[in-house]
């Protein structure tokens, strides 16, 4: 992440720094850590420009790093900050089979942007398009974890009509169907819910539903439950709402296998949800009855209680203005 907000340009300007050498029992162990950052995760920062060097805890150290940075003024953090989104953004042809895929689903609203916004660093978006859930697309994010490439892909959320929570699920589905036969299957399948609505609303219980019959029992254990807002709530009501969710909606997808976390609003928090995915692939129901058994969405068992639409319909049925208002 720091890396992808220095961006190559500024690398001149990086000083890599590791300190605690007076603490060291072993040096040879420290001088390997030190080699295996050059080589792994330092690497291409230090190709680029950047700089490693040993703080040796005094004051003269700590002045020869500042100096030796010279005083040629570039634009590092702000300019890496505003161009971070478009720098990770990559389209679905960019996703390949080695990639970590991990999609986040969720209702409008429980946090999926703002969890991939903590794994990868990037600002929230702003603007009225984030209020609008049916207009916005997939959008897929790329960064580096150690040695691997994990793709994070944001979905637009569900809502409380029938009627556009097909039209989500389309493009969701659409995405899914494109790159399953591409071949590429998918690691993790994040849920979010936000601990801090007082009870499990009718939304809710109808975006889990439509998600659990996409991803069906067979692939349950590469699906996590996330609550989010545990900073925003009050305890009790989350603590109760926690156990209400695990034994009543999701329960079955927790007993086929399914992981349920709670999410601390931390980057920490984010990467261990992620992380505790390992690197195992598998193809979601939904994939294979579009693919494989080529139904149409409506047939499949998470389209099948839906209204679908044709993405040109509201404007001819003029159901555009009357939607309007509502989103
Ligand atoms: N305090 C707090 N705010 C959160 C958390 N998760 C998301 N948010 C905020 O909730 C709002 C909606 O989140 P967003 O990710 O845009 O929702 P999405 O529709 O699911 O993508 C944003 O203002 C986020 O910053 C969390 O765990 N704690
Ligand atoms: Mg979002």
């Amino acid at each position: 992440m720091f890396a992808h907000w220095c961006g190559s340009e500024a690398a001149d300007r990086v000083r890599l720094v590791t300190t605690m050498w007076d603490e060291v029992d072993a040096e040879s162990d420290a001088n390997s850590m030190e080699n295996r950052l050059k080589v792994t995760h330092w690497n291409s920062l230090l190709n680029a420009g950047a700089r490693y060097v040993r703080f040796d805890n005094t004051p003269e150290s700590a002045w020869n790093i500042v100096l030796g940075i010279g005083d040629t003024g570039k634009p590092i953090l702000l300019k890496g900050l505003y161009d971070l989104r478009k720098q990770l953004a990559i389209k679905m042809s960019e996703v390949v089979a080695s990639d970590i895929v991990i999609i986040v689903m969720g209702t409008t609203g429980t946090g999926m942007s703002h969890f991939i916004d903590k794994l990868t660093g990037m600002q929230p978006e702003e603007g009225p398009e984030q209020l609008v859930s049916y207009k916005r697309g997939i959008r897929a994010y790329a960064c580096h974890y150690g040695r691997r490439r994990f793709v994070f892909v944001d979905t637009p959320g569900f809502t409380n009509t029938s009627l556009w929570q097909g039209a989500v699920l389309r493009k969701i589905v659409d995405w899914l169907g494109t790159i399953y036969r591409r071949s590429i299957t998918l690691t993790g399948v994040i849920y979010t819910h936000s601990i801090s609505d007082t009870h499990d609303s009718g939304t809710n219980q109808s975006s889990f539903r439509i998600f659990s019959d996409l991803c069906g029992a067979e692939a349950a254990d590469r699906v996590r439950l996330v609550t989010t807002m545990w900073d925003d709530a009050d305890v009790e009501s989350a603590e109760a709402l926690e156990n209400t969710l695990q034994d009543g909606s999701w329960k079955s997808l927790l007993h086929a296998g399914a992981c349920y976390q709670r999410f601390q609003n931390t980057t920490q928090s984010a990467w261990e949800i992620v992380l505790g995915l390992g690197d195992t692939k598998k193809t979601l129901l939904v994939q294979k009855e579009l693919v494989d058994m080529r139904m149409k969405l409506e047939q499949t068992t998470s389209g099948r209680h839906l209204v679908f639409i044709k993405t040109k319909a509201p404007r001819r049925l003029g159901l555009r203005r009357r939607f309007r208002g509502l989103y």
